[in-house]
């Protein structure tokens, strides 16, 4: 029996600092009829989709801070999203704020969850790469505190069976590592979904980074494409709290092809059929892990790597 799930990655434009959760709720929620509509089986929002993106600028009181978080999933505003995903039917990615008590202490995670049709948390995933400083930059045209503002995640990159197949979460600065992909794969990950939150800027350079928009595309593309997987990014897009962030959601094929790709900086569904069986195929002709994955070759390289003098060579027996 085929396996085609038919995604929606559902792009926002940007979110304003005032704006409140109920009004972005509202938002996502008329996304989610609109992916129903055109018969989408799962609907991906992107990181932090609740709000504007905070750690793009500096906060040092601790009840500011926490205002930005979600205490509990579903909460009060989040609510309406479960139950008018288990009326329609469709299940959804949300990437969000999280406050929560561990062992005794407040820690604070960039998650996201996949959830079911039936409204059920199927999976959760904190962010484990998380870009930027610790520290305020002063002279920044903007922040990028991720490592102020969030603990590393510390559930790693899981993944579960559900819609059919096997997926797999990560989150934004995530999709530039190798390790990410690779890991899900290794997972049996047919699906990859992850939101971003990508500024087309430096924080300390004047002008645009040219190559951006360049490298969001090449690091989900290899990403897709070394490992045989379905990869669905997802964009907060557009000038938000006075930074311009690139938008290119889009949907790529297990053979590293953009089949579906948002053309504005706004709210956008993109929308393809995901053949999952496509996964094991190209990964069956194409690469096949266990055949051709050189796994005794890499080991004495990866045991030795720091211990090797200048000049000397990694085939060293
Ligand atoms: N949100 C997030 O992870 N942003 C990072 C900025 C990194 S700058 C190279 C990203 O990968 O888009």
């Amino acid at each position: 029996m085929p396996r085609t799930l038919t995604v929606a990655a559902a792009q926002s434009g940007p979110v304003s600092r005032s704006e409140t959760r109920g009004d972005v709720v509202e938002r996502l929620l008329s996304q989610m009829r609109e992916a129903s509509r055109l018969g989408c089986d799962l609907v991906v929002f992107t990181e932090v989709a609740l709000t504007a993106f905070f750690p793009h600028w500096y906060m040092e009181d601790r009840d500011e801070i926490d205002a930005w978080f979600e205490r509990e999933m579903p909460g009060p505003e989040t609510r309406k999203l479960f139950d008018e995903a288990v009326r329609l039917g469709i299940g959804f990615h949300l990437g969000y704020a999280e406050l929560t008590r561990e062992e005794g202490r407040d820690r604070r995670y960039n998650t996201s969850i996949l959830v079911g049709r039936d409204g059920r948390i199927i999976g959760k995933y904190r962010k484990i790469h998380l870009p930027g400083n610790a520290e305020f930059q002063p002279g920044d045209r903007y922040q990028n505190l991720e490592k102020y503002y969030f603990d590393r995640g510390n559930l790693g990159f899981r993944t579960w069976r559900a819609f059919g197949g096997v997926v797999g979460l990560c989150t934004c600065y995530d999709r530039r590592w190798p390790e990410t992909y690779r890991v899900l794969a290794l997972r049996g990950a047919e699906l990859i979904l992850l939101g971003y939150n990508t500024p087309d800027s430096w924080p300390d350079r004047p002008g645009k980074a040219p190559l951006a928009r360049f490298h969001n595309l090449l690091c989900m593309q290899a990403g897709a494409y070394q490992n045989g997987a379905w990869v669905v990014g997802v964009a907060k897009a557009g000038v938000e709290a006075g930074v311009s962030q690139i938008g290119q959601s889009c949907i790529i094929s297990p053979e590293g092809e953009i089949v579906a790709m948002a053309t504005s900086l706004e709210d956008e569904l993109v929308v393809a059929e995901c053949d999952l069986d496509q996964t094991a195929r190209y990964r069956k002709h194409a690469l096949n892990f266990d055949q051709n994955r050189s796994i005794r070759d890499y080991r004495p390289i990866t045991e030795r790597a720091g211990a090797v003098s200048p000049g000397e060579s990694l085939d060293t027996p």
